[in-house]
């Protein structure tokens, strides 16, 4: 029988409302530092963060540490400082923004401090509104459910005639999955040269690319999106057994993309200067809506192998148990970061709030393709989640121009 859930939505489209600041700073949050500040104290000592102040049209307020809690006061008189639109910081109470939507769209404006100190507070908000730990070292334990009390083996992966009820306790315990051998390679090649096929028909802005400049001074297409339309081997593959089980390992009724951009297809270059090729360690939820969609299932489909000279996959298991900041890994975080190395024909799965990165190649380029699947809709329409919705795409499909990937990993 399959129990193995993944659903950890809170929230629904009743749930979105206009937050006054004001009315949020002089009375809400006071009541929640009351009811939730226990929840958020012990992962905010450990996080050692300085005074903070949010800076909008209708006030000013600064959030600080105090000995055994929250303490909040007008003003902006904080180390480090953001300025918010009334909407925006609306936006974040409801969950449909977060730090990472401004840095991505090249829009975050903080007169004192960085992101790091946005992130650091945004984790105690979400804690203090949510209802919701922040993380501390050692909360997150990984048991194997199949074995009472025994420490589960991170580096393990699973091939077809493995058991779903085992690989899906897995999934929710770690939050990520390597599936070996589980599509045909000789599928892998053929769906390469498709790729080749296609790469002359996507050009820089056509709204269905990413591209990035590498140090040979080429400007290379690294994303094609709705790839399935390129090839007859990656339709088969999308209604395939092999592909919709993965799906049906858990009791959610998760859904495989049906349309539009289905599936993306990766080619990682080496030494990328400018643009994302391989993103840096981030959640899928990292823009906003964590609480409406996660978790979502993205799979990544090994076209050519992966290693740590070539463009794998990490992931920090338990992330998606863990309220930590949605991008960049915070030094001296706890919990482990395992390398996915693939095959070809391999498959990694990770949950959306999973904490991922690729590793920019040195030695070989990488093919693979991204797709996934999301939770079924708990309601039809939802006009404040679509706009928001879009405004997330509208930010991420901007990525590649706004932000450049660092220089690649050299070790
Ligand atoms: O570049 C990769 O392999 C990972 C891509 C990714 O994580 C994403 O597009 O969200
Ligand atoms: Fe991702």
């Amino acid at each position: 029988m399959l129990v193995v859930s993944l659903d950890l939505r809170t929230r629904r489209e009743a749930d979105i409302r206009t937050v006054g600041v004001c009315a949020f700073f002089a009375d809400e949050l006071p009541e929640l530092i009351a009811r939730h500040g226990h929840l958020a104290m012990p992962g905010a000592s450990e996080l050692g963060i300085e005074p903070f102040s949010i800076v909008t049209p209708s006030g000013a307020f600064t959030l600080s540490l105090g000995r055994d809690t929250i303490v909040l006061r007008p003003g902006d008189d904080g180390a480090a400082s953001v300025v918010l639109d009334d909407a925006d910081f609306s936006d974040i109470v409801n969950d449909l923004k977060t730090p990472m939507t401004f840095l991505t769209a090249g829009t975050l404006r903080m007169s004192r401090g960085n992101v790091g100190d946005f992130l650091d507070w945004w984790v105690v908000l979400r804690s203090l509104i949510d209802g919701r730990a922040v993380h501390t070292r050692g909360a997150i334990a990984f048991r194997d459910a199949n074995r009472d009390g025994v420490a589960l083996d991170l580096a393990r992966s699973f091939t077809p005639s493995d058991d779903d009820g085992e690989i899906a306790r897995f999934v929710a315990e770690t939050g990520f999955l390597h599936l070996r051998g589980w599509f045909d390679p000789q599928l892998m090649l053929e769906i390469s040269a498709d790729m080749d096929r296609a790469l002359p028909t996507y050009t820089r802005d056509d709204g269905r690319s990413w591209w990035a400049r590498t140090a040979t001074g080429d400007d290379r297409c690294v994303r094609m999106q709705y790839f399935q339309e390129h090839s007859a081997g990656v339709r088969d593959l999308l209604t395939s057994d092999a592909f919709l089980r993965i799906g049906r390992m858990f009791s959610d009724g998760y859904v495989a993309r049906a349309d539009g951009n289905c599936i993306e297809a990766l080619v990682k270059p080496i030494g990328v200067i400018e643009g994302i090729s391989d993103v840096p360690w981030h959640k899928d939820c990292s823009l906003g809506m964590h609480s409406y969609r996660c978790c979502g299932l993205t799979t990544g489909i090994s076209v050519t192998g992966a290693d740590a000279r070539s463009g794998q996959l990490r992931v920090v298991a338990g992330s998606h148990r863990a309220l930590v900041q949605p991008a960049f890994v915070r030094r001296g975080s706890d919990l482990p970061i395992i390398d996915l190395p693939t095959a070809t024909g391999d498959v990694t799965v990770h949950c959306s709030c999973t904490m991922h990165m690729a590793q920019p190649p040195v030695d070989r380029e990488r093919r693979v393709m991204y797709t996934g699947f999301a939770l079924p809709a708990h309601e039809a329409g939802g006009e404040a989640q679509q706009r928001a919705m879009a405004a997330i795409g509208a930010v991420r499909e901007g990525a590649y121009k706004t932000v450049s990937q660092q220089p690649g990993h050299v070790a």
